[in-house]
Order: structure tokens, then sequence, then C-alpha cells
């Protein structure tokens, strides 16, 4: 497929996802959803060991498209989130690779509920950040009333949610929003770094890590002790935990397989 609103590029075992439409700060498109969606059966397909998710120009992501709504009749929004948003935001979830969001610029509405559904998002220190749909008469959507109590409390979540204020990257940082916020001119070689990073670990692990940490939220202590021990059963019979122990005792650099 010929992409018009993202680009899809390889650098070995780290594909990146860049949302292109920068006149308009990379707003969701019906389109924009169709080429993400293909572009992430292709990275499933590829092997890939990370998913790095990012903007083209000075925004990382509006959400919706507002010049789509323009026409002031009455949308099922409820049906767009089906088809289209949370489809989009579960098949983050569930994927098995490392997720990095890196966040150039604005994340407003969706996109910043693309950003937090991201295992790691890393901001630029001029990136901001907008629960925007308040402001729009519409409810924080694409995971953000279960993505933001979760990382930033009750209170701090109504805040955000209810009075819809810009935050800047540092203050998304200080309160637990995103992991972390570098310079500007540092992004791109803190993602490089960060990419290179975890297409080195453990895919199995990593994979078992995430799922664990989402079940968490549901989970007592009795299930996710249980879930824990499951998953160490299995990733100790792997060949990546073999590589794991070799290699610390052999004071050398692990080579993980995923097997
Ligand atoms: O509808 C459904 O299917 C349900 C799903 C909803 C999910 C949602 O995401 S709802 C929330 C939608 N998003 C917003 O409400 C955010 C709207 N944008 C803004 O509030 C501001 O643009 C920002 C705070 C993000 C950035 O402000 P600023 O001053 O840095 O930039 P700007 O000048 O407002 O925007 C630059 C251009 O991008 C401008 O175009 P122009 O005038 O130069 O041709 C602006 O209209 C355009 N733009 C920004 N956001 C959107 C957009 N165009 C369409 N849709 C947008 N969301």
């Amino acid at each position: 497929m010929a992409y018009r609103t993202i680009l899809r590029t390889a650098d070995g075992p780290v594909t990146t996802i860049t949302l292109n439409r920068p006149d308009k700060l990379n707003a969701f498109t019906a389109e924009m959803h169709a080429e993400l969606a293909d572009a992430l059966d292709a990275v499933a397909a590829s092997g890939a060991r990370v998913l790095v998710l990012t903007g083209a120009g000075r925004g990382f992501c509006a959400g919706q498209d507002l010049g789509q709504r323009r026409d002031g009749e009455a949308p099922d929004l409820g049906e767009t989130l089906d088809r289209l948003y949370n489809p989009l935001i579960r098949r983050l979830r569930a994927m098995p690779l490392p997720v990095v969001a890196a966040v150039n610029g604005v994340a407003a509405g969706a996109g910043m509920s693309l950003a937090l559904a991201a295992d790691i998002a890393i901001a630029a220190r001029s990136a901001s950040f907008m629960q925007a749909f308040a402001r729009i008469g519409l409810v924080p959507d694409s995971g953000s009333t279960w993505l933001l109590p979760r990382l930033v409390g009750p209170a701090r979540a109504r805040g955000l949610a209810m009075l819809g204020e810009r935050i800047s990257a540092e203050q998304a940082a200080d309160w637990g929003l995103i992991w972390q916020v570098v310079d500007d001119d540092r992004l791109a070689a803190a993602v490089t770094a960060l990419g290179t990073r975890l297409a080195a670990a453990a895919p199995l692990a990593i994979a078992r890590i995430k799922r664990a940490l989402d079940l968490s939220w549901e989970n007592t202590l009795d299930g996710q002790l249980e879930l824990e021990r499951l998953d160490q059963s299995e990733l100790g019979r792997s060949d990546d935990y073999r590589e794991g122990v070799a290699a610390f005792l052999e004071k050398r650099p692990a080579r993980f397989s995923g097997r």
C-alpha cells in the first residue's frame, strides 16, 4: 500500500511510523487510520523488535481531524471509536514488541491518548500535552479515561480531563505521564539510543512484561503472583533466559533470539 498520510521506515530491528499531515498537526483522518492499520500489519509481519511512533513537523498528533466533523450533522462518534480508534489502541497495547512514542510536538485529544498508550513515551522539551476533548464537548477517549488516573492519580486526571489545559512536556514527565523529556535537538538521538536498547532486550520477556503490567490493574495481588509464576515458568525454559544467564556469567552482552 502506498501511503499519503504516514511514513514507515525501518532501521534494522526498529521500525518508525511517522504521522505525516504536518499542516494539520498530524490530526487523524479515516485515511490515516487505514494506512496506520496497514503499517501495523506490516510491522507485525516484519519481525521488527521495536516500533517508534512520531509526528512530522511541529506536532505529534492533534487527535481527530475536526475538519471532517464540520458539516453540522450529528455523527455517531461511538461508531468511529468502535471502528477506528479503539482497535488502534487495543492493537498497540497487545503488540508483543515495545512501542515508543517519540513526542516531537503537541499531543492533543486522541493524539495524547496515542502517546499515553505507548509503552514508553519520550518527549521533546517543547512538546506539550492536552486533553482537548472537554473543550469540544466530548469525554476523553482512545483509552485516556483509563490511562490518565492510572498514570497520574485521580486528582490530576480530573483536572487534565475537565480543564483541557495544555501542559508542558516537563510537567508531563514530573507527573509521571511520560518516561522522559529531552532537549529538542536531543530527541532523535535519544529515541535511537532507546530503540537500540529495546531492540537488544529479550523479546519474550518484553511481551510478558507488557501483558503482566496491563493485567495488574484488574488482578488481585494473588492473581498477579500466579501470573508471574506462570510467566516465569515459561520464560525460565526459554533460550533467552539461558543466554541471559550465560552472558552475565561470561561478562558479555546477551544476544537474545526471542526463543
Ligand atoms: O470524531 C471522532 O471520531 C471521535 C474521536 C475523537 C478523538 C479526538 O481526538 S477529539 C479531540 C480533537 N482535537 C482537538 O480538539 C484539538 C484541536 N486543536 C487544538 O486545540 C490546537 O490546534 C492545538 C492545541 C493542538 C495546537 O494549537 P497551535 O496554536 O499550536 O496550532 P493551531 O494553529 O491551532 O493548528 C495548526 C493547524 O493545524 C491549523 O490549521 P490552519 O489554520 O493553519 O490551516 C489548525 O486548524 C490545524 N489543526 C490542529 N488541530 C486540528 C487541526 N485541524 C483539524 N483537526 C484538528 N484536530
